[in-house]
């Protein structure tokens, strides 16, 4: 390492005195102004990630739903997954080093991860469609070349679409080619091969409409959009042409509000989506014939999902395991359906895509989602293996059930959650199994429910257990959330602090609006008095 060399650069790259950052469940997540150092130095990181294993490492430079000012960094591991939980620490450290002591924070990372220095580095690098993003990616190509890694920039990429070229590159092409090409190809050919079998329809039933929420899954899908014409065609609203980047759009915002986004023109029972701002998540909706607005989120995306999957599995008779994982977030009304009427497992684990992905591995087929539209299903090699060989061997039935289990692992970015391979295969199942949008919707009716964001001096006061549903400390708070929920049917809240604002994050459902709306509130108070509140005190009725 030439250490010199860093020093020099890095004067370049100033950390703003004071800064502290955290790489949270999302990376690196702050005003953009505030991240030039951050990037030079994740640029720094993935050379030694890269060196230590002997892989190629990718950052992707983007802020996903946060409003266009923010702007985010997040490094991509050697199987496209997360990066690894070890390495995070490693990346604060890094990211909050003085000036002066960046040298040796560089030494201490090597020497605790056993990096081999002499070993050559790769790094591929993606980034949104934020103002910010250009120059802020040059920044960890500063960082990445002043190690003397080499490196690939992919410039205007989806999330799952760099998570995608770092697994192609280090399974040597055999997961896929690792070009923007080669993602379409493999992604439109399993979704044409899947949808083969779907019986003739009307013309309206293969549209849909996209609202891509002004972000760069715009720019993806209407590369992408004459590979799966005419199975699909894709109307795509929120384009960036004109509005701002997930401004009153965007998948998050139509699950936080429970409303359409603007921009986009619908028509009764017609079938809509929205992607979030770097394509990872997905939600559906429509408006039904009295105008009511109805949003299917992740959990019902994972309930129709997983149903389908069932049946392939029911149909191969295999005893292949089949498993959900949610969130608390999950709807009540989601888990009772998945574990009562169609008898499959549901697990739940903390926030954060790593928690559920993790947990997905312990089955042959892992279906995970959170509410927010953020999730995939992973197929062990072992039940891979096994539907190739049966798609190949047995006899009829079987063998159509195994070959569209194989579209499906092949749709299926299996990396991490991907807003366009979940729109694909949704829109597989709903031709295959000649299901409308209100069908689907209509599978179990959701319990009302309300999230809302208290301030608090400090949101570390607040631990929790038993994934998020428990809380811990502050004293007396779990025991007040406990009463308040029993005063109320088919009830429950939890809180917990957020991992990407400097907020505690309040849920609550119960059997009405206006019942979740008052416990929402309450839980609110509670959390005010007991974990010390700051500024205005939450109000009722917001
Ligand atoms: C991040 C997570 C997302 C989670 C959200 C929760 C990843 C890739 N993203 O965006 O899964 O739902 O954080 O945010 O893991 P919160 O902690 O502010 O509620
Ligand atoms: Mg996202």
């Amino acid at each position: 390492m030439d250490l010199d060399a860093v020093t020099k650069q890095s004067v370049l790259h100033a950390k703003p005195d004071g800064l502290i950052l955290q790489y949270g469940t999302a990376g690196f997540r702050t005003k953009a102004e505030h991240l030039d150092h951050v990037m030079f130095r994740m640029g720094l990181l993935a050379v030694l990630r890269s060196k230590q294993t002997k892989s190629t490492i990718g950052v992707m430079v983007t802020a996903s739903h946060n409003p266009e000012e923010d702007n985010g960094v997040k490094l991509v591991d050697p199987l496209g997954e997360m990066l690894a939980a070890s390495w995070e620490e490693h990346a604060t450290c890094l990211a909050n080093a003085e000036e002066q002591h960046l040298p040796r924070v560089l030494v201490d990372i090597s020497e605790k991860a056993a990096v081999d220095l002499h070993q050559d580095a790769f790094v591929v690098i993606g980034r949104d469609t934020r103002p910010s993003s250009e120059r802020l990616s040059q920044s960890v190509i500063d960082g990445v070349t002043v190690l003397g890694g080499q490196f690939y920039d992919y410039g205007l990429l989806t999330t799952p679409q760099l998570h995608y070229m770092v697994f192609c590159r280090n399974s040597n092409g055999q997961y896929g080619k690792a070009t923007v090409e080669g993602y379409y190809q493999k992604l439109s050919l399993a979704f044409v091969e899947l949808t083969k079998q779907a019986f003739c329809r009307g013309d309206d039933h293969r549209t849909l409409k996209v609202d891509c929420a002004n972000g760069i899954g715009a720019l993806k899908l209407a590369e992408m959009k004459h590979y799966f014409c005419p199975g699909l065609s894709v109307q795509l609203f929120n384009d960036g042409t004109k509005g701002k980047l997930n401004h009153l759009c965007g998948a998050d915002f139509v699950k936080s509000h429970q409303k359409p986004p603007q921009g986009i023109e619908m028509r009764a029972n017609e079938r809509c989506c929205s992607f979030d701002g770097d394509a990872d998540r997905i939600v559906y909706y429509y408006h039904d014939a009295d105008g009511q607005f109805h949003l299917i989120d992740g959990d019902k995306i994972a309930t129709l999902i997983s149903s389908f999957l069932k049946e392939l599995l029911l149909e191969i008779g295999d005893g292949l395991s089949l498993g959900v994982v949610q969130t608390a977030y999950a709807n009540g009304s989601s888990t009772r359906y998945l574990e009562e009427v169609m008898k499959v497992p549901v697990y739940c684990t903390k926030t954060g895509v790593k928690h559920l992905h993790h947990k997905a591995q312990e089955f042959d087929i892992g279906v995970y989602f959170e509410a927010n539209g953020h999730g995939t299903v992973l197929f062990s090699k072992a039940a891979e293996t096994k539907i190739k060989q049966l798609a190949k061997e047995s006899e009829d039935e079987k063998r159509k059930a195994a070959k569209m289990l194989e579209n499906i692992i092949d749709l299926f970015n299996q990396t991490i959650g991907d807003a366009i391979s979940d729109m694909l295969v949704i829109e597989a199942i709903l031709a295959l199994k000649g299901l409308t949008v209100q069908q689907w919707d209509a599978l179990y009716t959701d319990l009302p429910n309300r999230q809302l964001k208290v301030k608090v001096a400090d949101r570390q006061v607040i631990s929790t257990t038993d994934a998020e549903r428990q809380v811990v400390k502050p004293p007396g708070l779990q025991e007040a959330i406990n009463d308040l929920v029993k005063k109320y049917r088919l009830s429950r809240a939890f809180v917990r602090p957020s991992g990407t604002e400097d907020i505690v994050r309040v849920y609550a459902e119960a059997d009405s609006q206006e019942n979740t709306d008052s416990l929402a509130y309450e839980v609110s108070l509670a959390v005010f008095q007991l974990a010390g509140g700051i500024g205005e005190r939450p109000q009722r009725g917001f």
